[in-house]
């Protein structure tokens, strides 16, 4: 049984991993800026699992706010064995010369700047206690770039970049740094993207079939639950039906 801790759990990715985590009989660590949804989750996951499980809301952005409530964490969640850095977002799809700023911004303070906050608040403990897994989600945009999503690619080619120093970082340790990069999954990523524009975020999944959340759990969950001399580096899943970034069979 592992404790893992798992960011922006409120939705997607985060949430089925949650319960991958959960149905395995590991302790389950939550946190996201919404705690509605990561009280419903949690109860959830104790009524069908019995499960562990404790959440917390949690802007990963705001440097200040990281380290005072992983600091502040109650004794018994302390000892975290699995980072899963999960938030993340793509705000707008507009070229350079016409995008927000203040979208630039968040993506950058969130998928970059929020992970790094979150791995050294954690990453500490693992490195005392000799034992620990950090399990970056990257994305296939972290090995492409497509036309209106370059700040959000940039992102993602930073957490490529930065998954690759953490291991060198803690090279002769036994800190495990695993890299999960899914192709486009349905969740609530192009609601967000498109500022809760339902039918512009729904056009993205029509004609398809694209990988659902639990898709990648299970990759996510492949990764953490390998014996400890092996790390998986990277796993890259995208569905049958996606190529590239921009190569997405709608032929159905
Ligand atoms: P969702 O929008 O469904 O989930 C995103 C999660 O991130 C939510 O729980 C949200 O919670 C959380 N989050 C966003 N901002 C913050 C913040 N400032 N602080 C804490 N939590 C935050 O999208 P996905 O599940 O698809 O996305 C999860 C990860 O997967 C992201 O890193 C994304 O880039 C990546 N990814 C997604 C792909 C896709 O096609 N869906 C493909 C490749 C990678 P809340 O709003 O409550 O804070
Ligand atoms: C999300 C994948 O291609 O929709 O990381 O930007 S994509």
């Amino acid at each position: 049984m592992k404790t893992v801790f798992i960011t922006g759990a409120s939705s997607g990715i985060g949430w089925a991993t949650a319960i991958k985590c959960a149905q395995e009989k590991n302790r389950v660590l939550i946190c996201a800026r919404r705690s509605d949804r990561l009280k419903k989750l949690s109860e959830e996951l104790k009524q069908k699992y019995q499960a562990d499980v404790h959440y917390f809301s949690l802007d990963v952005s705001k440097k200040s706010e990281v380290e005072e409530k992983i600091k502040n964490l109650p004794e018994n969640w302390q000892e975290i064995d699995v980072l899963v850095n999960n938030a993340g977002l793509a705000l707008g799809l507009e070229s350079i010369d016409k995008g927000a700023a203040d979208d630039w911004e968040t993506m950058i303070d969130v998928n970059v700047k929020g992970l790094l906050y979150v791995t050294q608040a954690v990453v500490k403990g693992m490195l005392e206690r000799k034992k620990g897994q950090i399990i970056n989600i990257g994305s296939i945009s972290g090995r492409e770039t497509y036309p209106g999503g370059s700040v959000y690619c940039a992102t993602k080619h930073a957490v490529r970049a930065l998954t690759e120093g953490m291991k060198k970082d803690w090279h002769g340790t036994p800190i495990r740094i695993s890299e999960v990069n899914p192709g486009f999954a349905q969740t609530e990523f192009s609601l967000v993207r498109f500022k809760q524009d339902e039918k512009r975020a729904d056009s993205v999944y029509q004609n398809t079939k694209p990988l659902l959340a639990e898709d990648i759990a299970d990759a996510i969950y492949y990764c953490l639950s390998r014996p400890e001399h092996i790390d998986i580096r990277e796993v890259f899943i995208t569905s049958t039906a996606q190529s590239s970034t921009t190569m997405i069979d709608r032929s159905n």
